[in-house]
């Protein structure tokens, strides 16, 4: 069972013809690397096949797209108006994509900054970045009914800050200050966390204790950058510790291997993901770091210059983690039409986890226990 966002046309495509392979090519947490099954292409005759030098290809990247918590979040919305009818309130882009925000949007979901924009005693979905413990009390305060579609694996580091800052140790969390993330995490125990937003960071850092550091970092990052944070702070704090397990999920390390795997093939890579998503940004600076020629990132396929492809004979293709996969098959699409339809999957990891929904939605209306109930480990 995928979401309803999942499976829906982007907006740029709707009644264009096009089948909807998505929901045939995935379900939940299952690679998404089906390319031999038939489908029917939508031509939007945007891009112009120029003849290169040798042959055109696409090179895919597997994993790409939908993390399990972003899947997670995305239902319990739509659960949440299945449930409780429209208007639903969700505090923050529930992930950071436009796509998947304006479909929410049509669906009867209202997005607000702060829960001081819900009318009282309504159902209001927190995003799955994490709120910190004084948006859920003034949530509760004002008589809200609150569904934490927070990842898992963000409240993991949630209870690492708590757990350290009784421990008295100062944490320095690697991460983006503003950040949604960010906030909920340092919102655990602002008294105890300092953020550190890059290596250079940290040559102007100053601690209380150097011998009582611990540091742990937003989920999103880049891998390779945040290593060389560490090792700066471990130059200068000998004692650091490290967390007790990686903060990077498993999602941004996987799509993050994928697309190094391609970049060095790519004239060009191209990854889908919105601005403030940090992980499809991220995606896109390790494409270049890594030796593509050049990298960009769209919301839509329909973003794509003509001159991005002049002279290229490989384009690399990812996208984040809060990326419908509808989305990436209409950029192959639009690249088909410039000559690229010879699309090779670069396949780096097979992902199969699935999150259970937040507790408030374990059970349907009639109070069975919803089919997502459990979550687990699944193949397609
Ligand atoms: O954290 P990021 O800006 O990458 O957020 P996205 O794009 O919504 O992706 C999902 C990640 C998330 C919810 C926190 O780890
Ligand atoms: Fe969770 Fe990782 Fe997805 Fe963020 S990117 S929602 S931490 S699985």
């Amino acid at each position: 069972m995928g979401c309803m966002v999942e499976t829906q046309l982007a907006e740029t495509a709707a009644g264009a013809g096009m089948t909807d392979r998505t929901r045939d090519q995935r379900t939940i947490g299952a690679p998404v690397v089906t390319l031999a099954m038939p489908r029917m292409r939508r031509q939007s005759g945007r891009l112009k096949n120029v003849p290169v030098d040798g042959e055109k290809k696409v090179l895919l990247a597997a994993p790409r797209g939908y993390c399990a918590g972003v899947d997670r979040a995305v239902v319990a919305v739509e659960k949440a108006l299945e449930r409780y009818g429209a208007p639903v309130y969700v505090r923050k882009q529930i992930v950071h994509n436009v796509h998947v925000v304006k479909t929410l949007e049509k669906m009867g979901a209202i997005f607000v900054e702060e829960v001081d924009e819900v009318p009282e005693g309504a159902n209001v979905v927190f995003s799955a970045h994490g709120v910190s413990p004084a948006v859920v009390n003034e949530a509760a305060d004002r008589g809200l009914h609150a569904i934490d579609a927070t990842c898992p694996l963000v409240t993991k580091v949630h209870r690492e800050a708590v757990r350290f800052a009784k421990q008295d140790r100062e944490i320095l969390l690697i991460g983006h200050t503003g950040h949604e993330e960010v906030e909920g995490t340092a919102g655990e125990a602002p008294e105890h966390i300092t953020i550190v937003n890059s290596p250079e960071d940290v040559d102007t850092l100053e601690v209380r204790d150097p011998d009582r550091l611990v540091w742990l970092s937003q989920t999103t990052l880049s891998v390779d950058e945040t290593m060389e944070t560490v090792r700066r702070l471990r130059e200068r704090f000998p004692n650091l510790q490290d967390p007790p397990s990686d903060d990077i999920c498993y999602a941004t390390q996987n799509r993050q291997v994928a697309i190094k795997k391609i970049a060095p093939q790519a004239d060009v890579v191209i990854v889908v993901g919105s601005s403030n998503s940090s992980n499809s940004v991220r995606l896109k600076e390790v494409a270049l770091e890594y030796g593509a020629r050049a990298a960009y990132r769209v919301d839509f396929a329909s973003e794509v210059q003509q001159e991005w492809l002049d002279g290229a004979r490989t384009v690399g293709v990812t996208s984040g983690a809060s990326v419908p996969e509808v989305l990436v098959q209409e950029l192959l699409d639009d690249l088909a039409d410039a000559g690229y339809a010879d699309v090779e999957a670069t396949v780096t990891a097979e992902e199969d986890l699935v999150f259970s929904l937040p507790k408030e939605l374990r059970q349907n209306a009639d109070g069975q226990r919803d089919a997502r109930a459990l979550g687990g480990r699944v193949r397609a």
